[in-house]
C-alpha cells in the first residue's frame, strides 16, 4: 500500500517495529477512551483479560492470585497490553516489505476484541464500539507513522526529524487518550457513587446488639469495615450497575415466576444480620473472610412469593456480570437461616465491589456457591440440571463453611511483651458456631483459649490466651471445635476443591 508515486525509502525493521509499537498503543488507547462511554467493561485489554479469566484452568488461575495477591486484575490487564503492544511491534516489522500483512495483523487482534465483546451479552451492544475504534485507529495510525517513516530518500535528516516528531505525536495521543479515558471513568463512577447516598428503609427485623465482649481488645476488628471487607470475583473492574432498572427474576420450577425491581425490594420486610463470609480459596490462616452487617430481604421471602415446586433442590442464582451463578442447596434458603438478598452493608448502601443492587448471603456456605454479587435472577432448578461457574471448574458441588481458626496477634514472625503476652484471633463455623478453641505451643499439650463473647452462630468468634512461658522463640497452633463437636482436622488439605482444612501455626517471640 505505500505510495509509488513518491521517491521513499524503504521503511527498516527496527523503524517499522516503532510504527507497529506505537500504532498498538494508539489503538489501545483510543478504544480505552471510547469505553468511557460504553461501560470500562468493554475497554479492549479488558475484554481480552476478562477472557483469559475465564479460560485459565483453575491451578493457573490458583497459583497467579496466590502469587500476586489482589494486584492480580491491573497486573493482567497491564500484561494483555504488553503482549499487544509488542505484537504491534513484531507487525511492524514487516511494513517496509509487506504493509499488507502489518494491516491484516492490526485487523486480526482487533478482531479479537470485536468478537470477545459481541459474546459478552452483559456488556451490552455497544461493547463492541472500543474494540472496533481500536481497529480504526491502528489502521489510520500504521498509516500515517509508516508515511513519515519512509520520508523522502533525498533529505536524510529531515526525513529522521519529521519520523521522530510523528512517533513522539502518536505517543502522545496514546497518553492522552488512555489517561482521558481513565479520568472520564473515574468521573462518571464518582457520579454514581454520589446517587448512592441515600438512606436505607429500617429493618423490620433489626440485628441483635452485639456484646461488647465479641472483641478481644488489640486484635482483629470483629466487624471488618467495607475497605478492608477481601474481595474475590471474576471480574477484572469492578461492575457499576445502577439501581434504576434493575430487575430481579425469580423464575425456573416455579408456580408463579415473578420480576421486581429496586424500589419493590426495599418496600418488603428487611432484615439485619450479622454475618461472617468466607471464601472456599482462603489458605489456613488467610484472609479472605471477613464479617458485615447486612442489611436484605430474606430469600425465602421471594421463594414463598413465587411458589416452589416439589421437585426443586437448587437455587442457580445469575450474575449481571460474565457469566458467574452459584448452585444454593434450596434447604439453605428454606431452612429458617438468614440467607439474605443484600442491599446493605455496616449500615451503608451496598458498595459497587460488594454487588450492588444486590446479592445473596447464606450463612454456612462458602461464597461461590450462595454469595452471587450483582444478582439478577434467581432460577429455580435441580442439581441433577444445572452446574454453576465453579462447579463447572472442578470444585465441589456443594460447599459447606469448613471449621478454621487463625492467630492473628502476634503475626506470623512478630512478637508479644512480657507486660501483656496474649495470643489472640479468631474461629468461624458459620451456622455451627464455635464451641472451643484449643492452642498448643511448641508441640506440647493442647489448652483452651479463652472464647470471646458470641456474636450468634452465623459470626466468626474471637479467642485469647494469655501466654506465661519463657521468653525467647516459640510456634503457637490453633484448631477450633464447632457447635456440633466436631474438632478442625489436623491434615493438610489444599483449597481445591472443597475448602482448606490443616491448623494455623505460627512462629514468634516473646520479648525477654
Ligand atoms: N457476580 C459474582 N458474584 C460473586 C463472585 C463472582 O465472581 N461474581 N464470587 C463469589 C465468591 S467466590 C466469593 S468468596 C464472594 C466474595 O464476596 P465479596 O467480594 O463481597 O467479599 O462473592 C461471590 N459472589
Ligand atoms: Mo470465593
Amino acid at each position: 500500500m505505500s505510495t509509488d508515486t513518491e521517491p521513499t525509502t524503504r521503511v527498516t525493521r527496527s523503524a517499522g517495529a516503532l510504527v507497529g509499537l506505537v500504532a498498538a498503543g494508539v489503538a489501545l488507547a483510543l478504544g480505552h477512551l471510547v469505553s468511557a462511554l460504553t461501560g470500562p467493561g468493554s475497554s479492549p485489554a479488558v475484554v481480552v483479560g476478562s477472557q483469559l479469566v475465564d479460560l485459565a484452568p483453575t491451578p493457573v488461575k490458583d497459583v497467579v492470585v496466590r502469587a500476586v495477591g489482589t494486584a492480580d486484575k491491573p497486573l493482567l490487564i497491564a500484561a494483555v497490553v504488553v503482549v499487544t503492544l509488542g505484537l504491534g511491534a513484531l507487525l511492524g516489522t514487516a511494513w517496509g516489505r509487506r504493509p499488507g500483512l502489518t494491516q491484516l495483523g492490526i485487523v486480526a487482534i482487533g478482531l479479537v476484541g470485536v468478537v470477545l465483546s459481541v459474546l459478552r451479552a452483559d456488556l451490552g451492544p455497544l461493547a463492541v464500539l472500543p474494540s472496533g475504534v481500536a481497529i480504526l485507529a491502528g489502521l489510520v495510525s500504521v498509516q500515517l507513522l509508516g508515511r513519515a517513516a519512509a520520508g523522502t530518500g533525498a533529505d536524510a535528516v529531515g526525513s529522521r526529524r519529521r519520523f521522530l516528531a510523528a512517533l513522539g505525536g502518536g505517543s502522545a495521543v496514546a497518553v492522552l487518550g488512555a489517561a482521558g479515558g481513565s479520568v472520564v471513568q473515574a468521573l462518571v463512577q464518582a457520579g454514581s457513587a454520589a446517587r448512592r447516598a441515600f438512606a436505607l428503609p429500617a429493618p423490620t427485623s433489626p440485628a441483635p446488639p452485639l456484646p461488647a465482649g465479641v472483641q478481644v481488645p488489640g486484635s482483629t476488628p470483629f466487624t471488618t469495615a467495607i475497605e478492608d471487607f477481601y474481595r474475590i470475583d471474576i471480574t477484572l473492574i469492578t461492575p457499576r450497575h445502577e439501581a434504576e432498572g434493575w430487575t430481579l427474576t425469580v423464575d425456573g420450577l416455579v408456580d408463579r415466576p415473578l420480576t421486581i425491581g429496586y424500589d419493590e425490594l426495599l418496600a418488603m420486610p428487611m432484615v439485619e444480620r450479622d454475618i461472617t463470609l468466607t471464601c472456599v480459596s482462603n489458605e489456613v490462616g488467610g484472609s479472605l473472610v471477613g464479617t458485615a452487617r447486612w442489611l436484605g430481604v430474606p430469600v425465602a421471602t421471594l421463594l414463598e412469593r413465587a411458589g416452589v415446586r416439589a421437585e426443586a433442590d437448587m437455587v442457580l442464582s445469575h450474575s449481571m456480570d460474565g457469566g458467574f451463578t452459584a448452585s444454593t442447596p434450596l434447604e439453605a434458603l428454606t431452612d429458617g437461616r438468614d440467607a439474605l438478598i443484600a442491599v446493605g452493608m455496616n449500615g451503608q448502601v451496598l458498595p459497587d465491589k460488594n454487588g450492588f443492587p444486590a446479592r445473596m448471603v447464606v450463612p454456612g456456605l462458602f461464597g461461590y456457591v450462595s454469595a452471587t454479587k450483582w444478582l439478577s435472577r434467581l432460577e429455580v432448578t435441580r442439581f441433577d440440571a444445572q452446574t454453576a461457574y465453579w462447579t463447572d471448574r472442578g470444585w465441589a458441588d456443594r460447599g459447606p463453611v469448613l471449621t478454621q481458626s487463625r492467630i492473628d496477634v502476634p503475626s506470623s514472625l512478630g512478637s508479644i511483651s512480657p507486660d501483656s503476652p496474649v495470643i489472640a484471633g479468631v474461629a468461624w463455623a458459620q451456622h455451627r458456631g464455635i464451641d472451643k478453641v484449643e492452642i498448643r505451643i511448641d508441640g506440647g499439650e493442647w489448652q483452651e483459649t479463652t472464647l470471646a463473647d458470641s456474636g450468634g452462630i452465623d459470626t466468626w468468634r474471637q479467642w485469647s490466651f494469655r501466654y506465661d512461658g519463657p521468653p525467647g522463640r516459640h510456634t503457637a497452633e490453633v484448631r477450633a471445635t464447632d457447635g456440633t463437636g466436631e474438632t478442625q482436622p489436623e491434615q493438610r488439605r489444599p483449597v481445591v476443591p472443597a475448602g482448606a482444612t490443616g491448623w494455623h501455626q505460627i512462629q514468634f517471640t516473646l520479648e525477654g
